[in-house]
C-alpha cells in the first residue's frame, strides 16, 4: 500500500522460511574480518544500531571501500543474489522492473533499547528506490517529509518479512525508527531484536 508519493509498503512479502535464510546470512556477514560494528558520528554521537555493510562500506557521512572505522579490512562483496532480490522487491511494490543495478547493502542491527535518530539518505548519487527488509522484532518506523525531521510524520510498525521501497519524492524524506517492541519476533527465526537490510543504489564505480 502506498504511504507516500513512491513510498510503497508490503507486508509480509518475506515467507518465513525466505527469513530465515536472510537471517542465517546475516549472521555469517556480521562475522569478521569487515563484520558487525558500533558506528560513531563525527560530532561524537554513537549510533545505537550496529551496522554491517556488503559492496561499499557506509560512513558517516560517505562511502568507503574499506572499514575505515573499523578493522580496516576491505568490505565483503555484495551477493549477486541480494540485487536479485532487490529488484524483485523494487517490481513486488511498484509494478514495474528495477531501472538500475543495486550494489550495497546496510544491515543494521537493533536491540531492545536501540534507536535510529530522524535523518535522510544522501550519501547516494543515485535516485534509484531504496529498498528496506525487516526482519524479527517489530519496530515503530516513522516515515516524514523531505524538508524537515519534524511533523509531518506518519508512525507505522514494521513486522518481521514487511518489504518497504522508498522510491520518487519519498526517497530523501525524512524517517527514523523511534522503538523496538522486544519480544514480537517470529518464535522460528530465534532472533533476538530487529534486523533492517537496505538494498541500496549508491552511483559510484568499483
Ligand atoms: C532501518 N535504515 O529500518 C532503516 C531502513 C538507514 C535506515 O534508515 O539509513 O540505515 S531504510 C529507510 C529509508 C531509506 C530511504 C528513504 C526512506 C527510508 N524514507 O524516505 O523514508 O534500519
Ligand atoms: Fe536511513
Amino acid at each position: 500500500s502506498e504511504v507516500g508519493p513512491g513510498a510503497v509498503l508490503v507486508p509480509d512479502w518475506l515467507d518465513v522460511e525466505r527469513q530465515r535464510e536472510l537471517v542465517a546470512a546475516c549472521r555469517e556477514w556480521a562475522r569478521p574480518p569487515a563484520g558487525m560494528r558500533t558506528v560513531r558520528t563525527p560530532g561524537g554521537g554513537v549510533m545505537t544500531a550496529r551496522q554491517v555493510c556488503l559492496g561499499w562500506h557506509w560512513l558517516p557521512y560517505r562511502y568507503s571501500a574499506t572499514v575505515d572505522d573499523g578493522d580496516g579490512a576491505p568490505v565483503k562483496p555484495f551477493p549477486p543474489e541480494l540485487g536479485e532480490l532487490a529488484r524483485e522487491a523494487v517490481a513486488a511494490a511498484y509494478g514495474e522492473p528495477a531501472a538500475a543495478e543495486y550494489d550495497v547493502a546496510l544491515i543494521n542491527f537493533y536491540d531492545g533499547d536501540a534507536r535510529m535518530g530522524m535523518h535522510q539518505d544522501k550519501e547516494e548519487r543515485s535516485t534509484a528506490p531504496v529498498v528496506s527488509l525487516s526482519l524479527g522484532d517489530t519496530c515503530v518506523f516513522r516515515f516524514g517529509n523531505p524538508d524537515s525531521r519534524s511533523r509531518p510524520y506518519t508512525d507505522l510498525e514494521l513486522r518481521s518479512g514487511d518489504l518497504f521501497v522508498f522510491g520518487g519524492p519519498s526517497r530523501l524524506a525524512y524517517h527514523g525508527v523511534p522503538r523496538v517492541l522486544p519480544g514480537t519476533a517470529p518464535d522460528r527465526l530465534d532472533l533476538t531484536g530487529r534486523l533492517n537490510l537496505t538494498l541500496r543504489v549508491t552511483g559510484l564505480d568499483h
